[in-house]
């Protein structure tokens, strides 16, 4: 009996599936399709560690269940190459971004190969080749070309340490997401995606996705939309800059003036206009232009100055979360009008007031919002209690009441007067989102160049012909820190015919990866992003699986992007990833996340090299809830490889018998023989199985298949069966199955005793169907008990053949077509004639 000898029949099977092309995705858009995708890694200088490919094999599990339910699979794999992170790596190594690159994914594809994932590598992309860029760079263009792309000189997040600006996507806590640096605002010129304009669609169309509750949530928080009131406070000078005449307070305001000279106005976004009566003063954002319009009215102009300044070194968390001490400066010489009720009200500046928020300023009410609140006591503003309820001595009263101290409002329910209220100040109902415009351009030089020239204060577009812009070597990478790119010292590239100038900046890392799904469609089109038949067959991603950390980056901006693409009619779907699925993360041995910095990283290679890959493989998907994050145990290892051994051993069995009988040819004599139960437990755990891979259950379909094993060990399987159970095993353990399988090498379907094997690669196990479970072999298992209410048939239970008396009585009484009949009724009897009925009598 040969010995599992994993190292060689992995390697084997890897070069004659490769040989083969078994995995090869077939083009001829006729067959169903099903397209899963993994979400690409960056190829980091550190490798893979065992974390990495949770995700690979769950998604190569199904791909491979897919196959043999006889789809055309789509499970394709790239790199997604540009940006930081690589960029980061290259500068620590003193090597060239690019050369780091290729070595790097060098490595990862050797990593993942010998893993045995079954992706098409003809199909593999990278978002760092110019064939693949100049696509990225046409969909900038036709933002460019739609008014969705644009030049911004707005402050934006500015990371000290990578010397770039920032998307606020890119931020975590306020901190650079990658290097952990505090973040800046910084005033530059920069390119911006007007992502704002698509907040509604990207926040109704979620409805459609089949996608974990979580994430949505995330996405519905990120995009935050809230509907309330725009308003305008009028602005008067009171101080010694005052000059014209103040208005007198019992004076109506003209609320027909003209508006438009937005100096003389506080314009503020509230979602609480029924509060307004309640508003004693007004606050602006620090970075309100405003502010440096009223400056000349304003008396204490260095205090102001210096708090601005001040304000721009914060984090946005620290300025606005609850329970921080708030900070301010009042303007002195000027006041607002308040609209509801003509009462003077002070103008101040807070940093707990966002600029890029409504309209970056607030009307403050203190008795009903809590920073106001909390703001108010410090600086001892006026606190107007407008909405019955709460006790304003000690906090503010948030919630909805009757009106109070609101002129002819009083008495009235708050919440149902919010937009009579805004239409009496002459206010505008609106709907406001959180999320910000995509800032665009990196100071980097490990990007997709910006295709765009500038001549003089013009800007324009590179011709679609003169795609791909090509990043150009350069000497000097690292960032300049000048707010420039590294490219902008290159001067023969900078420089163009005609006097234009190149634009140096950069693309962020997530603009390939906002695309890159609809490239392995048709990854070597050389005339379009996609063909237009490509798309339409391979449609929407099926499943899409890979880590929740994207749940507000790549995620948002490929819905982006996708909308935006089928607003141009290069796709025809409005949303690109129908199902989702995330990860839970591989935790180190110590419980800690794994990383270099602990020391816990496990490298997968080692476990192949001492296991296999399908242990690997069978180890990682029995870890825990596919969802959940689980502590990684080299100990706990021994069990799924034992598990391989148990089947490798009964697979030479059963090939030796097939050996035995080849040379007897006993006719009719039945060929090993499972007995009832076995066959019972078969065809159970091939329904389990099939049912648990498509649900990400793969840690229960393994636990059924151990169950099974431990019965064929005891039991005398046939060899049928036992070809059903290793197709069921496949997906996990890919190469031991094809290797026993090419063992027994009965053709299935063929009557024992036709033992002419079709070679490989058209008797490839993954080649062949996907079992059905033997329904009437597990029917037995559960019965159907008719319920009764005197003796008249209202529901039946379908349970378990061995539930007792004491559960079926329970499960009766609480059924819900049952209920009605015995409601406030006394329950006489109950009798249960057992497996078949049960007669309430009431
Ligand atoms: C007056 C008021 C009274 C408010 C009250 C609340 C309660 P969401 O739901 O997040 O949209 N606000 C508006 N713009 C802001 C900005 N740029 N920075 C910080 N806070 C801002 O919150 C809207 C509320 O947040 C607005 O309603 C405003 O305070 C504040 F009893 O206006 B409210």
């Amino acid at each position: 009996m040969k010995d599992y000898n994993h190292l060689k029949i992995e390697k084997k099977w890897q070069s004659e599936w490769e040989k083969n092309k078994i995995y090869k995705t077939s083009d001829s858009l006729e067959k169903p399709k099903y397209y899963i995708l993994d979400m690409f890694p960056y190829p980091s200088g550190e490798g893979l560690h065992v974390g990495h490919p949770k995700g690979y094999i769950a998604t190569d599990i199904i791909s491979r269940k897919k196959r043999m339910e006889g789809m055309n699979v789509l499970h394709p794999m790239g790199f997604d190459a540009f940006g930081l992170p690589a960029e980061n790596y290259a500068i620590k190594m003193k090597v060239n971004p690019s050369d780091a690159v290729d070595k790097n994914v060098a490595r990862f594809k050797k990593q993942l190969e010998i893993i045995g994932l079954d992706y098409d590598w003809s199909r593999e992309i990278n978002t760092t080749d110019p064939k693949f860029y100049k696509w990225t760079q046409w969909i900038f263009l036709k933002l460019l070309e739609k008014g969705l792309a644009f030049e911004s000189y707005e402050p934006i997040n500015w990371c000290p340490s990578c010397k770039t600006g920032l998307a606020n996507e890119d931020l975590e806590d306020g901190k650079c997401e990658r290097c952990g640096s505090e973040i800046e605002q910084k005033p530059m010129r920069q390119w911006v995606l007007k992502i704002t304009d698509y907040a509604e669609r990207l926040l109704e169309d979620l409805d459609q996705l089949d996608w974990p509750e979580h994430i949505k949530e995330s996405q519905k928080n990120w995009i935050g939309k809230s509907k309330g009131a725009q308003i305008k406070f009028k602005v008067i000078t009171t101080g010694k800059f005052s000059s014209g005449p103040r208005m007198r307070e019992d004076e109506e305001p003209d609320r027909s003036e003209n508006l438009s000279s937005s100096s003389n106005f506080i314009e503020v976004f509230t979602t609480r206009p029924d509060t307004i009566f309640g508003a004693t003063y007004a606050v602006l954002a620090p970075e309100n232009k405003l502010v440096t319009e009223l400056m000349d009215s304003i008396e204490n102009k260095k205090e102001v100055q210096d708090y601005i300044k001040k304000a721009g070194k914060k984090k946005e968390m620290d300025r606005t979360a609850e329970g921080k001490e708030k900070t301010g400066v009042e303007l002195k010489g000027i006041k607002a009008i308040n609209p509801a009720n003509n009462e003077e009200i002070s103008i101040w500046i807070a940093d707990y007031v966002l600029v890029s928020y409504g309209t970056g300023a607030v009307m403050a009410v203190p008795a009903h919002d809590q920073r106001d609140f909390e703001f108010a006591k410090k600086y001892d503003l006026e606190i107007i209690e407008v909405v019955l309820g709460g006790n304003i001595n000690k906090s503010a009263y948030i919630e909805k009441g009757i009106l109070i101290n609101s002129g002819k409002f009083d008495g009235r329910d708050s919440g149902e007067v919010k937009k009579e209220i805004t239409e009496f100040v002459g206010g505008e109902w609106v709907t406001k989102y959180k999320l910000r415009d995509w800032v665009f351009s990196r100071q980097r030089y490990w990007g997709e160049p910006i295709p765009v020239l500038h001549d003089g204060d013009k800007i324009v577009p590179v011709p679609e012909k003169d795609l791909p812009v090509i990043l150009p070597k350069v000497k000097s990478y690292e960032p300049t820190g000048t707010g420039e790119s590294p490219l902008a010292v290159i001067d023969d590239w900078v420089k163009v015919k005609g006097g234009m100038k190149r634009e140096t900046n950069t693309m962020p890392q997530w603009a390939g990866s906002s695309w890159y799904y609809l490239r392995y469609m048709d990854p070597n089109n050389d005339k379009a992003l996609v063909s237009k038949d490509k798309e339409k067959y391979w449609n929407q991603i099926d499943f899409y699986v890979g880590g929740a950390e994207h749940a507000t980056r790549h995620l948002i901006y490929a819905r982006f992007w996708h909308k935006f693409l089928y607003d141009i009619g290069v796709v025809s779907t409005t949303e690109p990833f129908k199902k989702l699925q995330s990860v839970g993360l591989v935790m180190g041995e110590d419980g800690r996340k794994m990383s270099k910095r602990f020391g816990n990283i496990v490298n997968p290679d080692e476990i192949v090299k001492n296991y296999g890959a399908d242990t690997l493989r069978i180890y990682e998907m029995f870890l825990g809830p596919f969802d959940q994050a689980v502590a990684w145990n080299t100990q706990g290892i021994i069990g799924p490889r034992r598990f391989l051994e148990k089947i490798w051993k009964i697979g030479q069995q059963i090939s030796q018998r097939t050996v035995l009988w080849e040379e007897e040819k006993p006719k009719g004599q039945s060929f090993g023989k499972s007995d009832i139960e076995l066959e019972k437990l078969l065809n159970k755990t091939i329904k389990k199985v099939s049912e648990d891979i498509e649900t990400m259950n793969f840690n229960t379909a393994i636990s059924a298949m151990m169950i099974l094993v431990n019965e064929m060990e005891k039991h005398e399987i046939d060899i049928k069966d036992f070809k059903l159970f290793l197709q069921i095993l496949a997906p996990f353990a890919p190469h031991m199955t094809e290797e026993i399988w090419s063992m027994i090498s009965v053709p299935q379907g063929l009557a024992l005793g036709s033992f002419k094997a079709r070679p490989f690669p058209a008797d490839s196990i993954h080649l062949s169907s996907w079992p059905e479970w033997d329904e009437s072999k597990i029917i037995d298992e559960t019965v159907k008990i008719v319920i009764q209410v005197n003796g008249k048939a209202r529901s039946e239970l379908v349970v378990d053949k061995d539930i007792t008396e004491e559960e079926v009585k329970n499960q009766s009484l609480k059924n819900e077509k049952v209920l009605p009949w015995i409601k406030d009724k006394e329950i006489k009897r109950v009798i249960y004639v057992p497996g078949r009925i049960i007669n309430i009598v009431i």
